[in-house]
C-alpha cells in the first residue's frame, strides 16, 4: 500500500524539535494505518537538507554540493556562524530560472532558522552566502 497522506511540515513547523515531528508522523502512520517506515522513507525523498555553517563551524554549506530530483525540496538550515542567506546566481542557474525568485535575500539570524525551496527545472544551480562568499561559502546543486 502506497501512503498518500502528507505529513503536515510547513515552514514554520520544519524548526520545531525533531521528537515533535515524529510524534505527528506517529499519530498520522496510526491513522492511515501505515508503518512509521514507509513514512519516513517518503518525507526523506521529498526534501534535502543543507546546513548554513558546518557543525565545525566553518563558513561553508554542507554538503557544499547536493544532488536531488526534479520536484524536491532542499531545507537551508540555520547551522553555525550565522546569519546566512541563499543567492542563487542568476548567471549559474538553468536556462529560464528566476534566479531572484528562488533566492532568500533576508538573512537568517536564528538557530534552526530554514529556508526551503522547490526545484523543479533541471540542471545545476550555482548559489551563496553573500555575507560569507568571500570567505567561499558558495555551493551547488545539481537537480536530475
Ligand atoms: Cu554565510
Amino acid at each position: 500500500m502506497k501512503a498518500t497522506l502528507r505529513a503536515p511540515v510547513s515552514r514554520a513547523s520544519a524548526v520545531r524539535p525533531v521528537a515533535s515531528l515524529k510524534a505527528t508522523v506517529q499519530r498520522i502512520a496510526s491513522v492511515a494505518g501505515v508503518s512509521v517506515a514507509s513514512l519516513a522513507v517518503a518525507l526523506a525523498a521529498n526534501a534535502a537538507t543543507v546546513k548554513l555553517g558546518a557543525d565545525s563551524g566553518a563558513l561553508a554549506f554542507e554538503p557544499a554540493t547536493l544532488t536531488i530530483k526534479s520536484g524536491e525540496s532542499v531545507d537551508f538550515v540555520n547551522n553555525a556562524g550565522f546569519p546566512h542567506n541563499v543567492v542563487f546566481d542568476e548567471d549559474d542557474v538553468p536556462a529560464g530560472v528566476n534566479a531572484d525568485a528562488i533566492s532568500r535575500d533576508d538573512l537568517l539570524n536564528a538557530p534552526g532558522e530554514t529556508y526551503s525551496v522547490k526545484l523543479t527545472t533541471a540542471g545545476t544551480y550555482g548559489y551563496y552566502c553573500e555575507p560569507h562568499q568571500g570567505a567561499g561559502m558558495v555551493g551547488k546543486i545539481i537537480v536530475q
